[in-house]
């Protein structure tokens, strides 16, 4: 966004970043095990090409390292450092009415005034610590899996808790496992895992794939995820038992996504279908898990499959049968407090030198919501959003003018590859600048009737599929009072690119203009 602001359209733009350097996602999520579950060679920028063609990833899942080393890169090649102030933390942003523009304040006191503020702060930023009875008592070290420490952490010869069984504890699991004297492993809901399969990549493959950049970024950018993948044009309940045999062992071969988003295409959408997905996962974590006890708990029984984001693992249920873990399932003995010792449970304490908090994070409208950010008439965004987010488009937000938030709640966002999302917002953002900028246009604002039309369809389209069945992060299940609302928008990232580029062709239809 920022190239885009500075190089395209030639504005003047500041970024504020809380971290002490680029990366965001990447910058703060640094616990062991951390990597991308998206092939490397769709997850990254393409709008520059050459960019593309010199970038090596070394593994077909980047690891937290080097996608940082990538961030950075791209930092540096485009020189962006220079517009970035770093260890500064936006508290506030109002829009004041007699001047149209925004004011915008820091932690660290800096006062600002923009025209346009857009919000770049992320779906799974804001992170979550519960609020447990004794935190404050306890005389270990505690750590949240998003606001991991720099120097990493030594766990040789610790006893360790950790407190969750999402996508962060299962790929930190294993490894923490491989290094801890002990680990105890919390779980509130099991997880359906598939192997991430991660490995080398072919360097004739990475030869291929560069050969055919521009087909497979027109490949991606019109597809339903973000990825090069598409659902089976069959119900799963048409193909015959030996049919969906070979096509889940396919499937599950290949590891990555591929159960999840290129499965059969009622999976998500039919009890019956979903079903037998879920059937066959179960099965896998029977034949993984030795003890028969353990395997039980282990597999989730309570929500359709793949209506929780789907977790990639690596050795994750293999780690449950080494002698040194340990799982104990909170909803059979809830956690109670922590101790001065460690965790106690309805049923027994148990000593940890570290506990780790793989909790997850107030998705996609916490980062936005913690700030105090106020649109006309002093309307705080927090209260306008108290019953769940509305907004046009999951990029503009009525009584807000001039306000942009790139993957924000009501967008293809967490339902699809982030650097995806991330560029057709910033392509479409940069459109609306440069369409006021040729009329002279002062102020661009979403209609409260297109926001109210748009939330509705997010949610009809939502309520069509299985996902808001299950407690999730997708509809703030997670977050203790927050409103159930699902979040993202399920309409597919190639078919809401269309309707963006088609809103724009009519001369942002939905929006009103002052002069
Ligand atoms: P997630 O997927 O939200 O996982 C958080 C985990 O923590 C999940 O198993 C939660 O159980 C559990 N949790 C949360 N609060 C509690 C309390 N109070 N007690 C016990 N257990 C709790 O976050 P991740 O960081 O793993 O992944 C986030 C995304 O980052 C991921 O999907 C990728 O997109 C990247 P629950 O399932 O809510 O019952």
């Amino acid at each position: 966004m920022l190239h885009s602001l500075r190089d395209k359209l030639g504005l003047s733009a500041r970024v504020y970043e809380t971290g002490n350097g680029v990366g965001g996602t990447w910058y703060w999520n640094r616990y062991p095990g951390a990597r991308c579950d998206t092939d490397s060679y769709i997850y990254c920028y393409t709008f520059d090409k050459q960019l593309l063609q010199e970038w090596e990833w070394t593994e077909r899942y980047p690891e937290q390292p080097e996608i940082l080393r990538y961030l950075n890169h791209v930092a540096d090649r485009f020189d962006l450092r220079k517009d970035i102030r770093f260890n500064a933390c936006v508290t506030e942003a109002s829009f004041d009415e007699k001047a149209n523009r925004w004011t915008i304040l820091t932690a660290e006191g800096d006062v600002v005034t923009a025209k346009y503020f857009i919000a770049a702060v992320g779906c799974l930023s804001s992170s979550n610590l519960p609020k447990f009875k004794g935190l404050e008592t306890y005389k270990g070290k505690h750590y949240h899996t998003g606001q991991w420490p720099h120097g990493g952490i030594d766990f040789t010869a610790k006893r360790v808790g950790i407190i969750g069984t999402g996508a962060s504890a299962v790929q930190a699991i294993p490894e923490i496992a491989q290094q801890a004297k002990h680990l105890t492993v919390f779980q509130r809901t099991p997880n359906f895992c598939v192997p991430a399969r991660n490995g080398k990549i072919d360097p004739a493959v990475v030869n291929t794939r560069k050969a055919d950049y521009d087909a497979i970024c027109e490949r991606v950018r019109n597809s339903y995820f973000g990825y090069e993948l598409s659902f089976i044009e069959k119900s799963a309940l048409e193909a015959s038992p030996e049919e969906r045999e070979r096509v889940f062992n396919e499937m599950w071969d290949q590891g990555g996504f591929n159960f999840w988003l290129a499965n059969y295409q009622d999976m998500l959408f039919n009890k019956e279908a979903n079903e037998v997905c879920a059937e066959f996962l179960r099965r896998k974590i029977r034949e993984t898990v030795k003890d028969p006890v353990l395997a039980e708990k282990l597999i989730p029984k309570t929500y359709p499959y793949g209506t929780k984001r789907q977790p990639l693992d690596t050795n994750y249920f293999e780690t449950f049968n080494k002698p040194n873990v340990l799982l104990v399932d909170v909803n059979e003995t809830p956690i109670e407090e922590i101790t001065p010792k460690g965790i106690r449970t309805s049923d027994r304490e148990y000593e940890c030198d570290i506990i780790v908090f793989a909790t997850g994070f107030d998705a996609m409208t916490g980062p936005l919501t913690k700030i105090n950010i106020r649109g006309r008439g002093g309307q705080l965004l927090s209260q306008k959003w108290s019953d769940g987010p509305h907004s046009y488009l999951g990029v503009a937000v009525a009584g807000f003018p001039n306000m942009f938030t790139i993957t924000g709640p009501g967008s293809p966002s967490v339902l699809s590859n982030m650097p995806v999302s991330i560029e057709q917002h910033v392509e479409w953002i940069t459109g609306c600048l440069e369409h006021m900028r040729k009329h002279g246009i002062a102020t661009m604002e979403a209609r409260a009737d297109a926001e109210m039309q748009w939330t509705e369809h997010v949610a009809e389209l939502a309520n069509a599929s299985l996902l808001p069945t299950a407690n999730s992060w997708y509809l703030g299940a997670n977050i203790p009072g927050k409103p159930r609302v699902f979040m993202p928008y399920l309409g597919g990232v190639g078919p809401y690119r269309q309707k963006c580029d088609d809103i724009a062709a009519k001369g942002y239809e939905g929006f009103t203009f002052a002069a």
